[in-house]
């Protein structure tokens, strides 16, 4: 199962809307045969592993071992659970149920009805950790939420100190390699969202400029449309979309969604992109925007840059280091961390 995890990362990047997915055939304790989906659209895991068996008369005394169930379902490409069966496996092992609404069960049902051995579950957590975004986005209908913060040693975020002519300028918290990075995992997501109050303050681009990589769907929420037309995140060069209590039509690359404020907002954003497909969402900020997910609590990683700069000391270092928390390693009074910008 683990090398059908590592077959499956070839599709890194790939097969979207469809998952990573990795097969190998075993026969006495040998690998035979193996193959992963390397793109929506072409043969699966199992066709590909399959058209490698030189001899198929090994089959029947072959293990088949698959990271995700056998799909069973018409698609782009016709059930894997069927050509399993045609071509006379008798043992399969699989790392975790397929929960697309097709599939979910179905191809398991239909290998165990054809007299097949079904074994279920083997390296579960890492099969599911490798398409959490598809899975997130099938069992709960919403995308996979990463947050994205940088918070200096004492814990401040987004901070602003006063210069000579007492305008304020913001406090880099962060350093080149910092930012290049965070242009990397916005190239890994389909879409990135920040709030109102960032977008006047920081002007950002929200573009993977630094990197090599698709730019993800630019989402704002924006109330009473105070962003200026001139403003990054309206360039041409990626698709914006717009959640505002008005109703305005396209501009370029530009959408606007028209919600209803007084209901929860956050909740009417994520149907409106999973009704989009959007599989992930990387949340950048600010810090209202990043306290409403968690006080939702509708997200499901967090990504902290923690800066060694004590901000009232005013020590300046330019090194900081990168933590990366899954939900379940935090408790949630510790993310009430952001103190107030002074
Ligand atoms: C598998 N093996 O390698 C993959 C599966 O449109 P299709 O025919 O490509 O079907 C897409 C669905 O099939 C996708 O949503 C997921 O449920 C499953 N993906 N299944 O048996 C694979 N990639
Ligand atoms: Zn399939």
């Amino acid at each position: 199962m683990t090398r059908c995890i590592d077959l499956a990362k070839n599709g890194l990047g790939q097969t979207y809307p469809n998952p990573m997915v990795g097969c190998v055939v075993v026969y006495e304790d040998k690998i035979i045969a193996e193959g992963w989906h390397h793109r929506a659209g072409q043969a699966h895991a199992e066709v590909n592993a399959i058209e490698q068996i030189k001899d198929e008369d090994l089959i029947k005394n072959a293990t088949l071992y698959v990271s995700l169930e056998p799909c069973s379902h018409f698609g782009k490409t016709p059930p894997c659970a069927d050509l399993i069966v045609d071509k006379g496996f008798k043992k399969i092992v699989i790392g975790s149920i397929d929960p697309f609404a097709k599939v979910k069960g179905k191809g398991i049902q239909k290998l165990m009805a054809n007299d097949c051995e079904v074994v279920l579950g083997v390296l579960e957590d890492e099969c599911l950790d490798l398409n959490k975004r598809f899975m997130t986005f099938h069992n709960h209908k919403r995308p996979y939420i990463i947050l994205k913060w940088a918070e200096s040693q004492d814990g401040f975020l987004s901070p602003f100190e006063f210069g000579k002519d007492q305008h304020q300028n913001p406090v880099w918290l962060t350093n080149t390699y910092s930012k290049q990075l965070v242009h990397q995992w916005r190239s890994e997501e389909q879409a990135i969202l920040v709030g109102t109050h960032t977008v006047l303050m920081d002007n950002p681009a929200l573009t993977t400029r630094l990197w090599k990589g698709k730019h993800p769907l630019r989402v704002v929420i924006d109330k009473d449309l105070k962003i200026p037309n001139s403003a990054k995140i309206f360039s041409d060069e990626a698709q914006t979309l717009v959640f505002t209590a008005h109703q305005k039509s396209k501009f370029k690359t530009t959408e606007f969604c028209q919600i209803d404020f007084d209901q929860p907002v956050l909740p009417q954003l994520l149907n409106e992109l999973y009704s989009r497909d959007i599989q992930s969402l990387i949340v950048e900020g600010g810090q209202a925007t990043l306290q409403a997910f968690i006080d939702a609590n509708l997200w499901d990683e967090a990504r902290v840059f923690k800066s060694p700069k004590q901000l009232k000391v005013g020590t300046h270092s330019p090194h900081f280091k990168a933590q990366l928390f899954q939900k379940e390693q935090i408790v949630e009074d510790e993310l009430k961390l952001f103190k107030p910008i002074k």
